[in-house]
Parts: structure tokens; C-alpha cells; sequence
């Protein structure tokens, strides 16, 4: 089965960074006395996804896959703070699993407005007027703002077809969704030809709806018969129903249309009487073949009355009645989506509001401190710690000074000593290296 329908995607996700804290000086008394005044930098943008029912497939992922949250600014001069990044926001379709890479559920967001932060932004660094004490009183060093870094997710969604094809084996399903959408189904001039179901987007006016063929269904169906009812609870979710006949039976003697139009309804309803109350229209396929208008359009006129539904007279090879039929069928659709909303809103409405998901491996507060001891090598393990080291400017001496002066306060310097540090030692710590810790 090819099939080009896309309900998977994979996307590259990157916060903001944090802007970078600064050092400068405000001149006091023609400049004989200067005070810190370096400001801090702004916070990185968030990234988050956001389920909307404005979308019903992955479609545009396949266009776009990186998303990039803005950086926080710079600290500025005069202690003002750089500006926050902006956040960005993904607008997935209700019902998108979003998977780490390793295939992991990191969320299912099921219902419109459920979100998630997908990518925290990065903390931006302090100015040099954020490190002044009382035996500091000019430092003149600043924290980098942090770094993130990107990472890729999946993103999966279980779609549910709006409108299935239903009809006798060859009656031209699979060659209508091939003719509607970009899918590409098997086809061929034999009865069960689909195997299983196809799925195709059908696009009307920068809206989708999504279309798929259940393999043909004959005269006891519903008892097992032939492949039909296994894939008939396929469809037991979708809204609308296309019945399609084979309008070539119109001119074979030996085949009634419209007994075949009864059969299958007979077979829906023997199946399950719920699907069978869903909204349908009627196809009469493959009206190049038939030359006598004035049967085709008496035979209209019958399925019309009996079933009290529009009917189309189309032909999937000339593209004939394709149209009419697509903006019908997207009318109804778009109905029903409104409907669903309508629910949708009143549940929210109850539920009073959305689910809000969030990632809790940036908690780095409650992290234990690892230190991990190889020969003379001692490995500090710890979030919080390796993001402090990265946003320290390890070239600036006084910085470095000020790093190993919290590491002393938070205990590590004891912890490393009981462990057996001295000189010679090595300790990292991220990208740090250490000769020795006094
Ligand atoms: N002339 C003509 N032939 C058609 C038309 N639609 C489909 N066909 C042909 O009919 C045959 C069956 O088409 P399929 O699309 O495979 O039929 P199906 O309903 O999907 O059949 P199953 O998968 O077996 O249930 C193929 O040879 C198609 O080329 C049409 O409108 N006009
Ligand atoms: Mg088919």
C-alpha cells in the first residue's frame, strides 16, 4: 500500500537563549567614583505547542521543521535589563502525540487549548551590579546567559478519516480519494484490490478534511464476508459516509444499481446501527461509461427519492462531478466541525480550563550533587552546578574567583576534600577543569 497520506513528522525544537549579563560602570563625582551598573539579561523564549482544531493534519511540518524560540537581549547600561524572548507557539492538531526521539509519549494532547512547554528558554545572566557585597563592592565580571541547546521530537497523530468511501469491490474508491487528494492507492481493474484502508487529505480553500476508502464491502459483509468487515469499524468515527456505485452496472443487464445501493446499506445497518444513522451521500461512479443520459439521470432521480440524500453522477477518470462533490462533501464537513466545537467549548467550559503540560527535567533545584571519582579524576554531576560553570566567563579571573567561592558555600569543596582531593587532583565540572579547589 502506498500511501502518501503524512500523520507523522519530525521536528527540531530550540528555546531562546539567555542574553548575556554586562559590565559597565556608572562615573560618580566627574569619575573619581564608579559604581557596578551593568545590567541583567533578558530570559530566552519559551517553545510551545498548542493543540487547535484549526489544523486536522501534520501537513505543514512537512514544510517547516525547525522552530526556534528568540533569544533574550543583553543586559543594558544604567542597570536596565535586556528584554525577555519572545515565546513561540506551535499550533499542532487536537490529538497530536508528541514522542522524544526514542519513541518515548512524551504527551498526548488531546483536547483544543491543551499545551505543553516544550523548551523552557534559557535564564539570562546578571549584570555586574547584581554581584556586589560588601567585600565586593566593584566586581567587574558578568554571567553568560545560558545556552540551550536544540533537540528533535516526533509527532504523531491518530486520524480519524471525516468521510469514508464505502462500496462494492472496483467500484472506484481508491481511484476517487487518488484523484481528490495526493494519495496514491493501489489500483487495479479487480475486485479487492484495497487491502486496507487508504487515507488521503483533501484540500478546499487552505482547509482540510480527510477521506479513506474501506476495502469493498459485498452481500454479507457483516458476517464476515469477503475483507469489508474488518475495516467497517474503520469508519465507526468518521462523520460522513460516501456510498459509491458502480455506474457501469447500469449498463450490464445482469447487475441492478440499485439493489446494490440496498445491499450495502442493508450490510452497514446488519453492522452496526449507529454508523448506519451517520450522514451520507451517493456516488454513481464511472459515468464516462454510460452513454444513455437519460437512464443515468432516471436512476439519479430513484437513489434520490429512496435514500433522500444528494447524489452525484461522477467519474474518477475524466475528473467529472469531482468537484461539486468535494465542496459538498467539505460543506458537510465543515458543519460538523462546528458542532463538535460547540461541544468541545461547553466541555471546556465545565472542565474550566485546559490541560497544561509541563517538562519537569529543568527542575534543577532538586537535583542531587553527584561526584563521581575516577583515579584522580573527580566528576561534579549536577545540572544546576554545569549550568552555572557555563555561564561563567571562565576567562575573566575575578569570575572564576566568585565561581569557586559558591562552590566552597554549597559544600563542595568539603565534599571533594573528604573524598580525597589534593593537589594534583583533577575536578570537572562541565566544561570546567580544575587543577585544585582551595
Ligand atoms: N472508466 C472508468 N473507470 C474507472 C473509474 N473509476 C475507477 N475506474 C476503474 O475501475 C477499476 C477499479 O478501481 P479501484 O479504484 O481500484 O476500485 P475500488 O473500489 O478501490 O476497488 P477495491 O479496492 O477492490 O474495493 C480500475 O481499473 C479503475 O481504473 C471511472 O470513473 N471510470
Ligand atoms: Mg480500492
Amino acid at each position: 500500500m502506498t500511501n502518501m497520506f503524512l500523520d507523522e513528522a519530525k521536528i527540531n525544537i530550540k528555546s531562546g537563549n539567555g542574553g548575556n549579563g554586562i559590565v559597565t560602570f556608572f562615573n560618580l563625582k566627574g569619575g573619581r567614583r564608579k559604581i557596578p551598573s551593568g545590567g541583567n539579561g533578558g530570559k530566552g523564549g519559551d517553545v510551545i505547542i498548542e493543540a487547535t482544531r484549526d489544523l486536522s493534519t501534520l501537513y505543514v511540518f512537512k514544510k517547516k521543521i525547525h522552530f526556534k524560540a528568540e533569544n533574550g537581549k543583553n543586559g543594558e547600561p544604567n542597570n536596565r535589563n535586556g528584554k525577555d524572548g519572545k515565546d513561540l507557539i506551535i499550533k499542532v492538531p487536537v490529538g497530536t502525540i508528541i514522542k522524544d526521539v526514542k519513541e518515548n509519549i512524551i504527551v498526548d494532547l488531546g483536547s483544543p487549548g491543551d499545551e505543553i512547554v516544550i523548551a523552557e528558554g534559557g535564564i539570562g545572566g546578571k549584570g555586574n551590579s547584581s554581584f556586589v557585597s560588601s567585600n565586593r563592592r566593584f566586581p567587574a565580571f558578568a554571567e553568560i546567559g545560558e545556552i540551550m541547546e536544540d533537540f528533535w521530537i516526533n509527532l504523531e497523530l491518530r486520524l480519524v478519516a471525516d468521510v469514508a468511501l464505502v462500496g462494492f469491490p472496483n467500484s472506484g474508491k481508491s481511484t476517487i480519494i487518488s484523484r481528490i487528494s495526493a494519495a496514491r492507492p493501489k489500483i487495479a481493474d479487480y475486485p479487492f484490490t484495497t487491502l486496507t484502508p487508504n487515507l488521503g487529505v483533501v484540500t478546499v480553500d487552505d482547509e482540510n478534511f480527510v477521506v479513506t476508502d474501506v476495502p469493498g464491502l459485498i452481500k454479507d459483509a457483516h458476517k464476515g464476508m469477503g475483507l469489508g468487515d474488518k475495516f467497517l469499524r474503520h469508519i465507526t468515527r468518521s462523520m460522513i459516509l460516501a456510498v459509491v456505485l458502480d455506474g457501469q452496472r447500469i449498463i450490464d443487464e445482469r447487475q441492478d444499481i440499485i439493489e446494490t445501493f440496498n445491499i450495502l446499506r442493508e450490510e452497514i445497518r446488519l453492522y452496526n446501527i449507529d454508523v448506519c444513522k451517520k450522514d451520507y451521500v451517493v456516488l454513481i461512479n464511472k459515468i464516462d461509461l454510460v452513454a444513455d443520459s437519460d437512464k443515468l439521470n432516471k436512476i439519479k432521480k430513484v437513489l434520490e427519492n429512496k435514500s433522500g440524500k444528494s447524489v452525484f453522477l461522477t467519474s474518477a477518470i475524466t475528473g467529472q462531478g469531482l468537484d461539486k462533490l468535494i465542496w459538498d462533501l467539505y460543506k458537510k464537513v465543515a458543519r460538523y466541525r462546528e458542532e463538535l466545537q460547540k461541544d468541545k467549548d461547553i466541555e471546556l467550559k465545565k472542565q474550566e480550563r485546559v490541560k497544561v503540560y509541563s517538562l519537569d527535567k529543568r527542575n534543577l533545584e532538586m537535583e542531587k550533587i553527584k561526584i563521581e571519582k575516577n583515579n584522580n579524576e573527580y566528576i561534579v554531576k549536577n545540572k544546576k552546578l554545569e549550568r552555572l560553570v557555563a555561564m561563567t566567563d571562565l576567562e575573566n579571573e575575578e569570575a572564576l574567583d566568585y565561581l569557586k567561592y559558591r562552590l566552597k558555600k554549597m559544600g563542595i569543596a568539603d565534599r571533594l576534600k573528604k573524598m580525597g582531593v589534593s593537589e594534583g587532583s583533577t575536578v570537572i565540572i562541565g566544561s570546567l577543569v580544575f587543577s585544585l579547589i582551595e
